[in-house]
Formats: structure tokens, C-alpha cells, sequence
């Protein structure tokens, strides 16, 4: 059994350091524990700390695409080297290493595919109850798009098993968190969550770098993702409201015009019932049409599932994969399908390559 532990890096030569002091070298029920960081286009010298820290393997991207393609890039790369369970952990040491047997304990004992660590953020003294508030309406609204029971849905630490991390395909281009819950939710994922440490603050969230750009971000985020899960349900809603919106404008003009007998006077009533009608009918065949897609995507979904299943089995390379510290360990991925990517299999592999 083989658990890597990813680390998504953007510029954290800073806090690395005291990420890899924690993180374990050694974890019950795994024969090898491998780290590997993604360097989404660092300008400092993320890389040469990790090097120098031990870290086994790096993803490279050439320039910034931000987390959510970093996070996908990583899952790709631990599952090409043969990952039978990936843990993720942020760069600025937010989370307590040591929780990571406690994070892989639900896969092992094969009770979960996937689990989420719960900051119990209540309890934690830096987040404002501003940011408390916004993250408890945002993992509410995730749980009641997922079916699951996650309590803090945009935590960064997580534990995936193979299967789960094969089904995960994140089109979020700002955060992973709330998706892969979605999906997980949606899909032969089983989804656990342990309360779990975190670290005092080391420096303000790149992410967010203010109030407003986290509630906005968060709040942009959770609607558009809701929507694409969701369709039917949020632009029927939206369509029901508009309409009864046109049905009392409607019913105002209709007690002018029998009641009072003066409908001459109130014919923008009846203009207004009319574009308001109008506009409830395009919402409602929006969540149609979305509906449509959506079918579409879940198709699509598991016909990628089944491409990256084949792509593990013929042994293809990750890409933007860089060795890490100098054993050669990162060059051999030992377990798994991955394990023909540097096998020796290389024929085959230049062949896929192709
Ligand atoms: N790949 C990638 N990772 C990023 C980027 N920005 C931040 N990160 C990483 O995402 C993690 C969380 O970032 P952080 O600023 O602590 O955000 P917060 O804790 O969610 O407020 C850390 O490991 C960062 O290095 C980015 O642009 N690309
Ligand atoms: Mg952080």
C-alpha cells in the first residue's frame, strides 16, 4: 500500500519548511509514504526548499493556473505513481500533520473512499464571524447539493482513496473544495469526515485577499456550482417566483377590470403580468435545457472515469512530473498500474505517448 501526501504550493518557500517538519515518513497500514508538492508557477524558491525538505515528487506547472488546476494536477501525477491512498495538505502548515494517520484511518478500515477533515471552524480564533458565517451557509448549501453530512466543506485536508480520486474531474477553475464533495456525493463515493488540528495562522490566505473577495469568490463559487449540479431546481425556482410575481400583477389588473370595472386604467399591470410571464417561461426552460446538460456531463463524467482507467493501466507518464529529492525514490512508482511508467515498459509507454 502506498499513500502519497500532496501538497498544492504557490510561492510557500516560507511555510514548507514547517509543513514537511510534520509530515509523517511513516503511517500504519501503508509500506511506503511518498510527498509530493505542486508548484503552480512559484517565483520563489518553493522548488529547491521541497528538494531540499525530502519531498520524493513534483508536479511543475510552467506558469499559475491556480489551485483547482494544481489540485487536479496533483491527483493525476499520485495516481500515475501508483497512490493507493492521496492525502491533501495546504503549504502554509493550516493543518497538523500528525492528524494524517487519524485523516486515512475511515479508508483503511473501509468505511469511506474520501474524507474530509473538519476544522470545527467555530473554534477557530482568527476566522471572523463574518467568514464563520459565509463558510457554515456555503458547506449547508454543498451538503444539500452532495447528500452528505460534511460539516466543513471547503477544508484543503483530505484523504482519497484510488477509486474516489479516479472519479474526482474538478472544472472549477478557483476552488476544488465544494466540487469534489458535489461529485463525490453524486458518484460511487463514500464520503467520512474526523475533526482534525490546525496550526495558528502564518500568513493571510492567498486565496481570499480580503473580507469582500471571500464572501464574493465564495459566493460566486457556490452558486455556480449549485447550478451546474442543480439546474432544474434553481432555475425552476427562480421561474416559480417570477411567475407568481406576474400572477398577482395579473390578478391586480383582473380585480380592476371585473370588479371595478376600470380596466382602461391599469393596463400596465397587464403589460408587466406579461413580461413577467414571459421571463418566468425563459428561466423555466433554462433549468430545462440545464437538466439536458447536465445528463450530458454525468455521461461525459464516466467516460473519462473509464479513459483514465485505461491511461493507469497502459502505464502513461504524469505530465509536468519532475523527480523530487535525490534517492531516485520519485523516479520508481513501485504499486499500482502507474508502476509500467517506469518500469522499464518503455516502448509501451512511448507508444501512448503518441
Ligand atoms: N496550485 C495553487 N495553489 C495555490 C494557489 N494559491 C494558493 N495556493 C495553495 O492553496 C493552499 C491554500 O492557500 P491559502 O492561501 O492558505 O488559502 P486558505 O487557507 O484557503 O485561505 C496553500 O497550499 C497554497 O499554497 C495557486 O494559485 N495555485
Ligand atoms: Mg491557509
Amino acid at each position: 500500500m502506498k499513500l502519497i501526501i500532496q501538497i498544492p504550493c504557490f510561492n510557500e518557500e516560507q511555510t514548507l519548511p514547517l509543513v514537511l517538519a510534520d509530515l509523517p515518513r511513516r503511517v500504519d497500514g501503508f509500506d511506503t509514504v511518498e510527498w509530493l508538492i505542486i508548484d503552480d508557477g512559484s517565483t520563489d524558491a518553493t522548488i529547491e526548499v521541497a528538494r531540499a525538505g525530502g519531498v520524493d515528487h513534483i508536479v511543475r506547472l510552467t506558469n499559475n493556473k491556480g489551485l483547482a488546476a494544481g489540485f487536479q494536477a496533483g491527483l493525476d501525477a499520485c495516481l500515475k505513481l501508483g497512490a493507493d491512498v492521496i492525502v491533501n495538505t495546504d503549504g502554509d502548515n493550516q493543518y497538523d500533520g500528525k492528524d494524517i494517520p487519524k485523516l486515512v484511518e475511515p479508508i483503511l478500515a473501509g468505511k469511506a473512499d474520501m474524507v474530509v477533515g473538519n476544522r470545527e471552524v467555530e473554534t477557530i480564533e482568527h476566522f471572523s464571524p463574518l467568514k464563520v458565517t459565509l463558510q457554515r451557509l456555503g458547506s449547508w448549501v454543498v451538503r444539500q447539493a452532495s447528500s452528505t453530512e460534511v460539516p466543513d466543506t471547503t477544508s484543503g485536508f483530505r484523504a482519497y482513496n484510488r477509486e474516489a480520486a479516479i472519479q474526482m474531474a474538478v472544472v472549477s477553475k478557483f476552488t476544488y473544495t465544494l466540487e469534489t464533495i458535489i461529485q463525490a456525493g453524486k458518484q460511487l463515493v463514500a464520503v467520512d469526515h474526523v475533526a482534525i488540528r490546525t496550526n495558528p495562522k502564518t500568513r493571510e490566505s492567498r486565496l481570499f485577499p480580503s473580507m469582500w473577495s471571500y464572501v464574493r469568490r465564495n459566493s460566486v463559487s457556490i452558486f455556480r456550482i449549485y447550478s451546474q449540479y442543480e439546474p432544474l431546481r434553481v432555475f425552476m425556482t427562480a421561474a416559480a417566483v417570477v411567475g407568481i410575481i406576474a400572477m398577482i400583477v395579473w390578478a391586480r389588473f383582473a380585480y380592476f377590470y371585473i370588479v371595478e370595472d376600470e380596466g382602461a386604467g391599469h393596463v400596465q399591470s397587464l403589460i408587466l403580468g406579461a413580461v413577467l410571464f414571459n421571463a418566468a417561461m425563459v428561466l423555466a426552460a433554462l433549468g430545462i435545457m440545464g437538466d439536458l446538460m447536465s445528463a450530458q456531463r454525468t455521461m461525459i463524467q464516466r467516460t473519462f472515469e473509464r479513459v483514465r482507467r485505461i491511461e493507469l493501466q497502459l502505464g502513461v507518464a504524469p505530465s509536468h512530473y519532475e523527480p523530487g529529492a535525490g534517492d531516485g525514490k520519485g523516479q520508481k512508482p513501485t504499486t499500482g498500474a502507474g508502476a509500467g511508467a517506469a518500469t522499464g515498459k518503455t516502448e509501451e509507454r512511448d507508444v501512448v505517448r503518441l
